[in-house]
């Protein structure tokens, strides 16, 4: 009688962890995802340290989510970026080093590179969860669009990975006959802006933040991961008026430039400079930075509103919140403008991962992470197995504990027209190997020189650190498919 009473006590313990295990599983299968990307985003953001920005609303994700200090995108350029991290491989297994230019098609008349064209069955991140049954839509600029020209239509899309998508198209589009722009009637890519009459909401970004509140209140009832891109603050740096009040041009301070700035040396590490930007007089440098401030505190605005649907239709607490930039940008840091750098400014990627429950929440990470490692912690934090073949690692380690790590480097590459510069970050240094070497090299010490104004890479005292780092660089570039 008493071995039965214990079998039935054990048998009750067993089905009793079972039912546990099961209902951990549903509802850790049932949470949503929210995936907010800005256009060209870079970390002058009030959370991260910046002294001017306002940014009210990405700081209060940071306050609640883990804030990453060392994000970093694996290319920074719009199409390889976004290709890299939307189907969790590095640029050389997308084969996706340039965005595709105006009028070049494939044969069934796709914008082409796409990377269909080189990895057709993959599985990108929301496709994993279309295949777990989820809603999954997009709401603007995902993959690549050309900005502003493709702003309404599904730019570079890929039409397996959303079951619903939305294309707004606002008055910035609509009025850009308004715009200052140093090309005559080109906006994107070269440097132009606008302080717009009307209000935030008859913006893209007003109009895409009114979408995404509607997907919100109309798909509460279901797992979604719903994918918001924000055009700004990419060129043309539109915003209403109001947000360039903000930023007086007399309280506006330019980067020094250091010696190997003024010598752009070497050559290969100032290839993105464009000729316009060199005539630039100093006013009208404070005018850009001005007007891509204003951008940027315009799309937080819009970042607020999509948050505060998901707190007011009590989402928040069943819902990963990440908000990112596929690449950083430069404001004349180095003498540069843009993207297209392998300089830490235009590497480095805003990234905060607000996951209900974690217990990392609330503070900051020093763990290096990689624009590639995205779609394995999202399918981790949500209990979905991934494909085996990802590039990038879950990063829920540091969401529970944000001192840990899961990486000793980040990688960012770049096309130089015949060759490649590949870049490696760790905890200290940033080393750049540009055209295997023949096109130069750089070392920077990122805690004692984090503006990255001198090259130590020839310095005797560095050479075996240089040694380690360039077979790093070399293996990385290497890897295959
Ligand atoms: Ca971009």
């Amino acid at each position: 009688m008493k071995l039965d009473q214990t079998l039935w006590r054990v048998a009750w313990l067993l089905l009793l962890l079972l039912a546990t295990a099961a209902v951990g599983n549903a509802q850790a299968g049932k949470r949503n995802v929210l995936l907010l990307v800005a256009d060209d985003l870079n970390c002058d953001l009030r959370s991260y340290g910046h002294p001017r920005v306002q940014s009210p609303n990405i700081d209060k994700l940071a306050a609640r989510g883990v804030r990453f200090e060392r994000a970093y995108c694996q290319f920074p350029l719009c199409s390889p970026s976004r290709s890299s991290f939307l189907t969790g491989r590095r640029p050389n297994a997308t084969r996706i080093h340039t965005n595709p230019r105006a009028g070049q098609f494939s044969t069934d008349y796709k914008p082409t590179p796409n990377f269909r064209e080189f990895l057709p069955d993959t599985v990108t991140l929301p496709q994993l969860f279309r295949q777990q049954g989820y809603f999954v839509a997009r709401v603007g600029k995902l993959y690549h669009y050309g900005v502003p020209a493709q702003i309404g239509t599904s730019g570079l899309d890929d039409v397996e990975s959303w079951e619903y998508f939305v294309n707004p198209a606002g008055r910035d589009k609509a009025e850009e006959n308004r715009i200052f722009t140093f090309t005559p009637g080109s906006f994107g890519g070269t440097l132009s802006w606008l302080a717009a009459e009307g209000t935030d909401l008859e913006q893209t970004d007003g109009l895409s933040a009114t979408a995404a509140v509607s997907l919100l209140e109309q798909k509460r009832d279901k797992p979604f991961f719903l994918a918001v891109g924000f055009y700004r603050p990419h060129t043309p740096y539109v915003a209403p008026k109001k947000y360039f009040d903000l930023y007086p041009l007399d309280k506006i301070t330019l980067p020094t430039l250091s010696a190997s700035d003024q010598a752009r040396l070497p050559e290969a590490a100032y290839g993105s400079a464009r000729k316009e930007q060199e005539t630039l007089t100093d006013q009208q440098r404070r005018e850009a930075i001005q007007a891509y401030w204003a951008s940027t505190t315009f799309m937080d605005a819009q970042v607020g509103r999509v948050l505060e649907a998901l707190d007011r239709l009590g989402l928040a607490e069943n819902t990963v919140v990440v908000m990112t930039s596929d690449h950083g940008y430069h404001l004349y840091e180095h003498g540069l403008w843009q993207k297209m750098s392998l300089f830490e400014n235009s590497a480095r990627v805003p990234l905060i991962v607000a996951a209900p429950g974690t217990k990392g929440n609330g503070k900051p990470a020093k763990a290096l992470a990689e624009l590639v490692d995205l779609y394995p912690t999202l399918a981790d934090l949500c209990g979905l197995a991934p494909p085996k073949y990802l590039d990038g690692k879950s990063l829920k380690p540091v969401l529970e504990d944000p001192a840990s790590n899961v990486r000793d480097a980040a990688f960012t590459q770049i096309r130089r027209g015949d060759y490649d510069g590949y870049s490696i970050r760790t905890a200290r240094w940033r080393y750049t190997l540009w055209g295997d070497g023949k096109k130069g090299e750089q070392l920077f010490d990122m805690e004692s020189d984090p503006a990255e104004t001198k090259n130590l890479a020839a310095d005797p005292k560095h050479v075996s650190l240089v040694e380690v780092l360039k077979r790093r660089v070399r293996a990385y570039s290497h890897a295959g498919p």
